[in-house]
């Protein structure tokens, strides 16, 4: 877990009138009212300042919902809330302990894992936390999505030991793609649908890869403690992954294991841009829990936040990044530019708000 903060500094915010849509909707009322008795050019006037403000504000608020965790009705639920803030809802309200939110390729049902049953098993549900329905039986975690939206990877310990099996999407053809003595777990899809990743703790432990069906198994990475699954590239040729507090990346067929990171203080959480050119993590190489971000090659590294951050993640079209932090005492979620302006706090409670998840873009994204 990250370290205590200190008092957060003043964020970086857009100019006032960038904020509240009331200023505008007052500016076009305003118009209105001017209209009915200066026709002409009072409205033309008022709507070029209206697009003048909206033009100014740059791409304006974020579109897009955010999955995350949060455990403010006394367990943990999974909530949506709108990138620009609105619109928070608890998706799942359940006694029991639901987690590992995972959006499906066309952002209209979330994967996730609860033990409301009993044990822990993966559901689905659609996107309003309607239509839930429970897609195994003899227990299930980590659940994944392939590309197509067509399977699901998760991992089960039901025959003993953790494996990595796939399944329909409706649950069906439950299979076993792992059968080994050790745990395989944190199973990743490749972008381009040919592989899985997966961790496992063969040997030591380590970063495999194999096809989609089990077959071409490959090592990559000797890997003895994780708690994420790893993060593909989006071109699918390299996986970025981390080992003893590194970020390292290798490329799917094993060849060019890199570390990216030298740093004696943790670096984690890596996350890939979406055009495949930069990495954020979270890094304590300042002494805080800090997002940070690189180019894919390691270079150019950045500091991103300063007043904490951990759990970085990517907007769909690659120009906002969503994070945890703890600088207003308990864990948010924040949205902030690519370049580390304009945070915003997206949650105001109590709770852990926690593990954040971007929606896979639709057409009226950003
Ligand atoms: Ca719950
Ligand atoms: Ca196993
Ligand atoms: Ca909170």
């Amino acid at each position: 877990m990250p370290p205590a903060l200190p008092a957060a500094p003043g964020s970086t915010s857009l100019p006032f009138w960038c904020y509240p849509h009331d200023t505008v909707r007052e500016a076009s009322q305003a118009g209105k009212g001017l209209w009915a008795r200066w026709p002409g050019p009072t409205l033309l006037i008022a709507l070029a300042a209206i697009l003048f403000l909206a033009a100014a504000c740059g791409d304006g608020e974020p579109s897009g919902r955010i999955a995350f965790l949060s455990d403010r009705d006394g367990n943990f639920e999974i909530y949506v809330v709108n990138a620009g803030g609105s619109g928070l809802t608890n998706l799942t309200d359940d006694v029991g302990t639901d987690v590992f939110p995972a959006w499906s390729p066309d952002g209209g049902r979330i994967l996730f894992v609860s033990d409301r049953d009993g044990q822990q098993e993966v559901y689905v549900m659609d996107d309003k936390g309607q239509e839930v329905t429970r897609l195994t039986t003899d227990g299930g975690t980590h659940p994944a999505w392939s590309p197509d939206g067509a399977r699901i990877v998760f991992a089960t310990d039901r025959d003993g030991n953790f494996e990595v099996y796939v399944m329909d999407a409706d649950g069906t053809a439950q299979t076993n793609l792992t059968s080994d003595a050790a745990d395989d777990f944190y199973p990743a899809w490749s972008p381009d649908g040919s592989r899985i990743a997966f961790y496992s703790s063969r040997d030591g432990g380590g970063l495999y890869v194999m096809s989609a069906d089990g077959s071409e198994l490959t090592r990559l990475a000797d890997v003895a403690t994780t708690d994420r699954p790893p993060d593909w590239s989006p071109d699918s040729r390299q996986i970025a992954f981390v080992s003893e507090g590194e970020i390292e990346v290798a490329n799917a067929d094993g060849s060019g294991v890199t570390k990216l990171t030298e740093d004696p203080r943790d670096d984690r959480f890596p996350s890939w841009s979406p055009d495949g050119e930069r990495i954020a993590f979270g890094s304590e190489r300042s002494g805080n829990a800090e997002i940070h971000v690189m180019n894919a090659d390691g270079s150019d590294l950045t500091q991103l936040t300063t007043g904490g951050g951990v759990l970085p993640h990517w907007s769909p079209q690659g120009t906002r990044i969503v994070f945890v932090s703890d600088r207003d005492d308990s864990f948010e979620i924040y949205v902030m530019n690519e370049d580390g302006s304009g945070v915003k706090r997206l949650t105001d409670d109590p709770a852990q708000d926690v593990l954040p998840v971007w929606s896979p873009e639709r057409q009226s994204d950003e």
